[in-house]
């Protein structure tokens, strides 16, 4: 195989999951814009989620959020997906709504309200086992707000015993993925900060438990593909939930505040082997101002060019260079596969698998957008934290 053929060849196996509130109404804590023609089901959720597949051929998954996509018949929704040519992907938890939380979940004072969020957890293994989904992805909103509030130690042995007992309950092709997030909602202390926390905790639990990277996640100026790097060569890297952000966790579309870094962050998956193995692509994405699925289209598109720039990088004359201590020739090296326009390699990748070379004219072109404007009316839109 060239290595043009090769390139190519990866970038038809890449996967992105897409996130099932992406599709929904969301904003921000002033402010939610309703928009016409949202979903108001999570099988509708599942619909527009089959056009972004269909378009770049490259999004199969869904990832799900209970109980905002909460229904009666998990088998059933994931047969749905599957006629769609979908499949449901990570599940995640939510035990950051209600108001039994305000201290919080699993690191709370009281045992019964760490006994309910336990419960949630495996209730969300239930689903797991149901839909057919690998993964359960845990991000955990608590914390505190004052020093002084709660016992730091204490949290993170309630958390070690809540995780403990949610990880023996999973399946032998299960896994568990913790996410961890610097601050918001908690302000003083986050009981799962940063990956060093995370990675101590999926140490201990064992092989299937994972560190996750929401990208948005971190303080400004973290070297993010460093700890991308670092867990994949401990074996712990599990996925990333892909967004952008200015600020802080802007949710904003991925590659759109800094394609550089993701760039970076993909080569360091390339190196690092991640691409072929079991790193879960997904998207943690919220579209306030902007149409959502073509929004989400753009997405699935800015990953893969930052993949195939990843791929493009000339790994033997970086190499050498570094070998040489050629630091202006090494910094080149990656700067020229950066640099590259490699949208022609990607329409034509699309042309081979069959789909028009251009998702988001070919989306546009589809009516789907005026379709489910004209029928999706009465009922709620689904939103975020519907
Ligand atoms: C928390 C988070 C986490 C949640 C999602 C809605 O900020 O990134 O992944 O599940 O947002
Ligand atoms: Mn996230
Ligand atoms: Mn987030």
């Amino acid at each position: 195989m060239t290595e043009r053929a090769a390139v190519k060849a990866a970038l038809k196996t890449q996967a992105v999951e897409t996130p099932s509130w992406a599709y929904g109404n969301s904003g921000t804590r002033f402010k939610v814009f309703a928009q016409q023609g949202v979903p108001r089901t999570p099988q509708e959720k599942l619909d527009d989620a089959a056009k972004v597949h269909e378009f770049t051929g490259v999004a199969p998954t869904v990832a799900l959020h209970i109980p905002w996509d909460e229904v009666d018949d998990y088998a059933a929704l994931a047969r749905h997906a599957e006629d769609r040519g979908l499949r449901l992907g990570a599940i995640n938890s939510n035990t950051f709504q209600d108001d039994d939380y305000r201290l919080g979940s699993v690191c709370h004072p009281d045992a019964a309200v760490r006994r309910k969020a336990v419960d949630h957890l495996l209730e969300c293994v239930d689903i797991m086992d149901a839909t057919g989904s690998k993964d359960l992805k845990l991000w955990f909103a608590d914390g505190t707000n004052y020093p002084g509030q709660d016992d730091i130690r204490a949290r993170q042995d309630r958390l070690a015993e809540a995780l403990a007992e949610v990880y023996g309950r999973l399946g032998d092709d299960q896994r568990m993925l913790l996410e961890y997030k610097l601050f918001e909602p908690a302000f003083y202390t986050t009981d799962v900060p940063d990956w060093g926390t995370a990675y101590a905790h999926c140490l201990k639990l064992g092989p299937k438990a994972r560190v996750v990277v929401d990208t948005g996640h971190h303080a400004p100026g973290t070297n993010i593909e460093f700890i991308v790097a670092t867990l994949l060569r401990e074996g712990k890297l599990g996925g990333f939930d892909f967004n952008s952000r200015f600020y802080a966790d802007d949710d904003l579309m991925v590659g759109a505040a800094d394609p550089f870094q993701l760039f970076r962050i993909m080569y360091e998956v390339v190196r690092g082997g991640g691409l072929s193995g079991d790193v879960a692509f997904m998207l943690d994405q919220c579209h306030n101002v902007e149409s959502k699925i073509p929004a989400i289209v753009r997405s699935v598109m800015n990953v893969q060019e930052a993949t195939a720039k990843a791929l493009l990088v000339d790994r033997d004359a970086l190499a050498a260079a570094q070998r040489e201590g050629d630091v202006l020739g090494a910094n080149a090296v990656l700067m020229d596969a950066f640099s590259t326009d490699v949208r022609p390699l990607l329409r034509e990748v699309r042309e081979e698998m069959g789909l028009d070379p251009d998702p988001m004219a070919a989306y546009a072109r589809s009516g789907w957008a005026e379709k489910i404007v004209a029928e999706r009316v009465g009922g709620e839109q689904a939103g975020w934290g519907a």
